[in-house]
């Protein structure tokens, strides 16, 4: 399998880190084609737990390549801050690569995302502040700055100037900030250029002469099927395509050289920021998978929002995603529950709708259709088997993978790189 695309299928923080971690030890390249430094996986090695923002999380597992390629929107400093953070803990970070045509996020677009973000007041999208927005709008504009624009100063400062004409008259007139000083975005840019020098490279070409020598490849999405910018929840989404096609255009490897998507879905369903979640859960049993879920943010820390299994939507990422296989992860957290609903059909202003629907409003509408299902007591964190689980956690993972349009293949059992059952 050269080529695999692992995504989100719901929301984000599913647990991508960790399964890209486990596969990492039989891929040769690990490849980060959208977002930013707005991810965050968590990778928990033995005792050891690591945060990634920016970084592929194939960076933890050595002999692999990690690659951030033209798809992402790179703040220089974090990358550095990241690098250094895991160099102290020994691991061997020399082999990244960074993509000539990736988006470079300055202290203009950390600015917009905030100011911004506080103007929309009730509208606000509840980004993650770190610029991730303003660097795809430049870029989409035709005002970014890309990695390679760091080693020509004359055009470096021609493309800044130009991408501050409009911004510094909005932050003045209609944000009331002061304006921001090109020399300072210039020279800041400047004196990271020889030490990014030796990571950049023509990505593209880099991993499509890896296929063709056999090399395994795998793409890790950052956030998720529902916050992709054209397939999402729309505003309510982040500003790339956190889908499977994104790994093509974010990369430059053809859609045909792909030969397995793996959609990682939680065993429930967890929301970072506003925007509609038809099964949230306001009570107790939000509050029970929130805690036993540890659910907060891994980048900002801001508690996540709860709500049970939606299977329109794991079924509508199998469509957009040509999910191959699912990754179901945290099944853990539902032990305890007597019963677990699986919404399995909406309630849209009294008709009953199978799957997601195309009009934003109807799904702010959307009325969660449960099935319930009995719970089990069992500790299941040290099942290795699908025989291992209690038979009331197997029968949820059959009727889930019933519902939900592909294969599971395997069932996260616990945060640890072991705690896992593979299927298939
Ligand atoms: P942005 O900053 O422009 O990408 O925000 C737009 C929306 O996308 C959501 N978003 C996320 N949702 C879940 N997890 C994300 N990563 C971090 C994590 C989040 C954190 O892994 O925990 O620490 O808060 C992530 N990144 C972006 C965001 O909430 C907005 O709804
Ligand atoms: P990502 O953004 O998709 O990589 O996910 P995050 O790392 O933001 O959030 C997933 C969290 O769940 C992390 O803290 C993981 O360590 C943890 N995790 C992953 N798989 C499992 C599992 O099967 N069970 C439990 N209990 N935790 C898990
Ligand atoms: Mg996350």
């Amino acid at each position: 399998m050269p080529a695999i695309v692992l995504i989100g299928a719901q929301w984000g923080d599913e647990g991508k880190g960790k399964a890209t971690d486990l596969l990492g030890s039989r891929v040769d390249y690990v490849v980060k084609f959208n977002g930013g430094n707005n991810a965050g996986h968590t990778v928990v090695i033995g005792d050891q737990k690591y945060a990634l923002h920016l970084l592929p999380s194939g960076i933890l597992t050595p002999n692999v390549t990690p690659v951030i390629t033209n798809g992402v929107v790179v703040d220089i400093e974090v990358l550095f801050h990241e690098l250094e953070a895991l160099i102290s803990r020994g691991v061997d970070v020399s082999r990244l690569l960074v993509s000539a045509n990736a988006h470079v996020i300055t202290a203009y677009h950390r600015t917009l995302d905030k100011v911004t973000e506080r103007f929309l007041g009730k509208r606000q999208i509840g980004t993650t502040g770190r610029g991730i927005g303003p660097a795809y709008a430049d870029k989409i504009n035709r005002l970014g700055i890309r990695v390679q624009d760091l080693f020509d100063e004359n055009i470096l400062r021609q493309k800044v100037e130009g991408a501050l004409e409009q911004k510094n008259h909005l932050l003045v007139k209609v944000y009331n900030r002061r304006a921001i000083v090109i020399d300072e975005i210039v020279n800041d840019l400047l004196s990271y250029a020889e030490r990014l020098r030796p990571m950049v490279a023509d990505t593209s070409l880099v991993l499509n002469r890896a296929l063709d020598e056999g090399k395994t490849v795998l793409f890790e999405g950052g956030q998720a099927t529902m916050l992709d910018v054209d397939h999402g929840t729309y505003p309510f989404v982040t500003s790339s395509n956190a889908t499977s096609g994104g790994a093509s255009t974010g990369s430059g490897v053809a859609p045909n050289r792909i030969d397995r998507v793996i959609g990682i879905v939680k065993a429930y369903t967890t929301r970072v920021g506003a925007g509609p979640f038809p099964t949230e859960l306001f009570d107790e049993s939000g509050e029970f998978l929130r805690a036993n879920g540890f659910e907060f943010g891994t980048t900002t820390g801001r508690p996540r929002r709860c709500g049970w299994y939606d299977a329109p939507i794991a079924r509508y990422s199998a469509r957009i995603n040509g999910v191959t296989d699912f990754v179901l992860t945290k099944l853990d957290v539902l032990t305890g529950l007597t019963t677990i609903p699986v919404c399995v059909a909406y309630d849209v202003d009294g008709v009953r709708v199978d799957e997601v629907p195309v009009s934003q409003s109807d799904f702010h509408h959307a009325v969660p259709i449960y099935e319930e299902f009995p719970g089990w007591s069992e500790d299941i964190t040290g099942a290795r088997t699908f025989d291992d689980l209690p038979a009331n956690a197997q029968a949820y993972v059959l009727a889930v993978e019933a519902m939900s349009g592909a294969r599971i293949s395997a069932i996260g059992v616990g945060p640890g790189r072991e705690a896992i059952v593979v299927r298939h």
